[in-house]
């Protein structure tokens, strides 16, 4: 069994509202790794990684995360450990995916998400960085941001696959579409299932890849059951389909490790969202022997203490 590292990312300057910044120091208050370690998960928090107290910008403070990100990530796999970084705003995933495509031949990605997240700056109606991560991993954006863990795209397109999607805007669709990304929209996941769906997008990043990791934007899930998220989409994937189709990857030596992002604490409704942060991790990386508990909280929220 591979140790976990878990890895805070205090991403906040990607999103409007900057309060994912505190969502990692808040799963570790509410004891998330004592819990996983109960569950059998050999995890420890390795670090949590910041932004920069003097930036320039937010793009600026994002760069120098992900800079930091990518070498924490990288470092993780090249000692072949599993790794969990959870967020922190999407834009989190630029760090984590380029510095985890730096080891060891072409990397597969899935990424489960409510939104495309494959912005450019210029097509952005936000202008918010959480929704141009999957863009820059493909090697288009602010060349500052494509250029982290080295020049150029991440992962080949084909290599790349979207899961839950159900709102997004015109131009980032064409340029999906333009490279050949698959994208399954959520209409499809509710007509043929998720776990068939899930097989295909396996199917693709296991083709011809090293290796493979999962980014879950927690507001893919359902917001009844994911409420701790800035951008919730109503009609999302139910949690229980999504935890039973994790435990598949339970083991798969390909599997490199996990982004989850997007968790906002002052949103959660009591535990909920802290605790399925935790059933995730859990269905990830819970060896088999030990029974799979789902719980409802993991210690004093930051709302309480
Ligand atoms: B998230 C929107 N497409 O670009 C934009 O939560 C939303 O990381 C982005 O998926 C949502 O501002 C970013 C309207
Ligand atoms: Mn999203
Ligand atoms: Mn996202
Ligand atoms: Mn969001």
């Amino acid at each position: 069994m591979k140790s976990v590292s878990i890895i805070g990312a205090a991403s906040g300057w990607g999103a409007k509202d900057r309060r994912c910044e505190a969502g990692p120091e808040s799963l570790r208050q509410q004891g998330l790794v004592p819990h996983l370690r109960q569950q059998g998960v050999p995890a420890s928090w390795e670090l949590t990684v910041r932004p920069p107290a003097n930036h320039e910008n937010a793009l600026t403070a994002v760069q120098a995360l992900s800079m930091t990100l990518s070498q924490a990530t990288g470092n993780a796999v090249a000692k072949g450990e599993s790794f969990a970084v959870l967020g922190g705003d999407h834009s989190c995933a630029i760090g984590t995916w380029s510095g985890v495509s730096q080891v060891g031949g072409p990397l597969g990605l899935i990424w489960i998400d409510a939104h495309m997240d494959c912005h450019l700056p210029e097509t952005s109606p936000s202008g918010a960085l959480h929704g141009m991560p999957l863009a820059c991993l493909l090697g288009l954006g602010d060349p500052r941001l494509t250029a982290i863990g080295g020049q150029g795209p991440k992962f080949l397109p084909e290599h790349v696959v979207l899961i839950g999607i159900r709102s997004f805007e015109p131009e980032e669709y064409l340029l999906l579409q333009q490279l050949g990304v698959k994208v399954f929209f959520m209409d499809e996941v509710r007509r043929r299932g998720l776990k068939k769906v899930f097989q295909d997008a396996l199917e693709r990043v296991r083709n011809r890849t090293a290796g493979f990791g999962v980014s879950i934007d927690l507001d893919a899930i359902d917001p009844h059951e994911a409420p701790a998220v800035g951008t919730p989409v109503l009609g999302g994937i139910p949690k229980g389909e999504l935890i039973a189709l994790l435990r598949q990857i339970q083991g798969e030596p390909r599997f490199r490790g996990v982004e989850i992002a997007e968790y906002n604490p002052f949103l959660d409704k009591g535990y909920l969202t802290a605790g399925l942060i935790g059933e995730l991790l859990c269905s990830l990386f819970t060896p088999q022997r030990f029974a799979h508990e789902p719980y409802h909280r993991i210690g004093k929220s930051v709302l309480s203490a």
